[in-house]
């Protein structure tokens, strides 16, 4: 079967419900086929495309850890049906209804033998597009290579390069499947990097708009990040449950350390983030009670310093000075602040729900650091004091939300709704008075999410994630829409200036 569809893209607009479900068993059909028949089914009909073992090859991995976050229907449908604008082609009238459902079975089964990826996959999927040496070292597109944006299009997978003054398209390329996370730059905003859930790694030269190389990282990806020096890309992987060290000028591997706490458990990586002052990336495990950090200075040996947490984390987030840092579990109620100097946990933070800290943002009011942070189990931006830790606020919403974005120039934090039934709506929130000071429903009956700014915060650009969907700019002190730029699902877009600046507002 040319599976090739795009099951972890679909993903990419999930609803609520789906979301929510995350971590929750999934009733299994009864299926009519033996494991076995639907194995050989694999084999025949899937395997040319998904690889053997289900580890991906043109089409994405078909492993339960990779198809965890869609439910089975949507499976289901997509074997039948197919998917449009893509290579999987509709098997309804191939295969009969038991052998559907005992595939999709047979995909969300784990592995009799747990995959794999060794040294030799990893070297193997290396390709080097082209020779950078050889290309010229300045931009070629005329454009102000720190106001270019990197768009995300979910629904086609593919990035689109914007011009951040004229919100002109200077190229566009096809991704590897299911994109997540923010893309990462090198120092200069020359080098794009992006990791796709199936472990694909890829570097793009904004300079000279082509593909400079890719490698498969791992089988599950988390995210990665890229030292200040811009030498080293770390990815931190789900499958398997290690770091990987690579070579930032073309992706070689340079080291691998499994995410192996002192208890000898092995982890999944919940993520990884650059941390520039300390000259190190900081690590979370979600499976063992540590933090870890890894020197990039001078010639590193990548051993990670263990800092002891007191839960397992999820997503963290720093405070402007990387000195310390903010972290939750989903299953813990609330959060931790955990001092990357001294190695200690300062305290608890209270925190309701499910923050989503990697999204949350810093900004100053009345002399002091406010952080704020959106929810995605409860209507609410919690905002806490970034010196005593207390909450200041939590402000309501209409409904769970994603992503939070500002900008030192705006006045307001933007934030969506990104589950439910006003799925439609952009709060503002006024970053002094912490009220709602507007509500935007930019195309009615659509989710709105994900906004990021030009480097001069006078334009922002936002998402109508929909398969018929758009890229809005909007005015940022006017609230005018300017332009209009219909996509397929555009999930995150990203400044270079903003990026590389780590400036305030912004996501890391
Ligand atoms: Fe994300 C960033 C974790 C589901 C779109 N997401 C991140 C980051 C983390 C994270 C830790 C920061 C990494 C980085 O940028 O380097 N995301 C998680 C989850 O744990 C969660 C809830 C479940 C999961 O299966 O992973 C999850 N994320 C989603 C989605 O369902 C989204 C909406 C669609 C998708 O693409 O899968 C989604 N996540 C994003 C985006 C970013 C992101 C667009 C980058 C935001 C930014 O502005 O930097």
């Amino acid at each position: 079967m040319r599976l090739i569809a795009t099951f972890l893209l679909a993903a990419a607009a999930l609803p609520a419900a789906t979301y929510m479900a995350l971590d929750q068993a999934i009733p299994h059909a009864e299926a009519a086929t033996s494991t076995s028949t639907a194995h050989a089914l694999y084999e025949q009909q899937c395997q040319s495309c998904h690889g053997a073992n289900r580890l991906g090859g043109a089409g994405p991995a078909l492993l339960p850890e990779s198809l965890g976050r869609i439910k089975r229907a949507e499976v289901r449908q997509v074997i039948e049906q197919g998917r449009p604008a893509s290579q999987m082609a509709a098997y309804g009238a191939v295969l009969d209804a038991a052998q559907i459902d005992a595939l999709v079975d047979y995909l969300y089964t784990p592995s009799a033998v747990p995959p794999t990826w060794s040294d030799a996959d990893l070297r193997a999927s290396q390709r080097i597009f082209a020779d950078v040496a050889t290309l010229p070292a300045t931009p070629q597109h005329g454009a102000d290579p720190l106001n270019l944006f990197v768009v995300v299009e979910a629904g086609n997978h593919q990035v689109r390069i914007l011009d951040g003054d004229h919100f002109e398209e200077l190229a566009k390329f096809k991704s590897h499947f299911a994109l997540h996370g923010g893309p990462k730059f090198s120092p200069d905003g020359r080098f794009v990097y992006f990791a796709s859930r199936d472990g694909w790694v890829s570097v793009y030269d904004l300079h000279n708009l082509t593909m400079v190389a890719e490698v498969r990282a791992g089988l599950n990806t988390r995210n990665l990040a890229i030292s200040n020096d811009g030498r080293w890309a770390l990815v931190g992987n789900y499958l398997p449950g290690e770091l990987v060290v690579l070579d930032a000028r073309d992706l070689s591997l340079v080291k691998r350390i499994p995410a192996t706490g002192l208890d000898g458990v092995t982890s999944r990586v919940s993520a990884v983030y650059t941390a520039p002052p300390r000259d190190s990336f900081v690590v979370a495990l979600k499976d063992v009670q540590e933090v870890w950090e890894l020197s990039y200075a001078g010639t590193p040996d990548f051993v990670p310093r263990r800092i002891q947490a007191k839960d397992f984390l999820d997503d963290f987030s720093f405070t402007p000075d990387y000195r310390q840092l903010l972290a939750t579990s989903r299953k813990a109620q609330g959060g931790q602040v955990i001092d990357l100097d001294s190695g200690r946990a300062l305290t608890d933070i209270p925190l309701p729900g499910m923050p989503h800290l990697g999204s949350g943002i810093y900004w100053q009011r009345d002399g002091k650091w406010v952080f704020a942070t959106p929810n995605v189990s409860q209507g609410l931006i919690s905002v806490l004091d970034m010196q005593t830790w207390e909450l200041i606020k939590e402000i309501p919403t209409e409904g769970p939300g994603f992503f939070m974005r500002s900008h030192e120039n705006s006045k307001y934090a933007w934030t969506d709704v990104f589950f439910g039934p006003n799925n439609d709506a952009i709060h503002l929130i006024d970053k002094q008075s912490l009220e709602v000071a507007h509500t935007l429903r930019p195309v009615p009956g659509k989710n709105a999410a994900h906004v990021e700014f030009t480097r001069d915060g006078k334009h922002l650009l936002l998402s109508v994630w929909d398969t018929d969907g758009a890229l809005l700019v909007l005015e940022s002190d006017t609230l005018k829409e300017v332009k209009r730029i219909p996509m397929n699902k555009p999930s995150g877009k990203y400044n270079v200036g903003n990026k590389i600046g780590f400036v305030e507002g912004t996501s890391h």
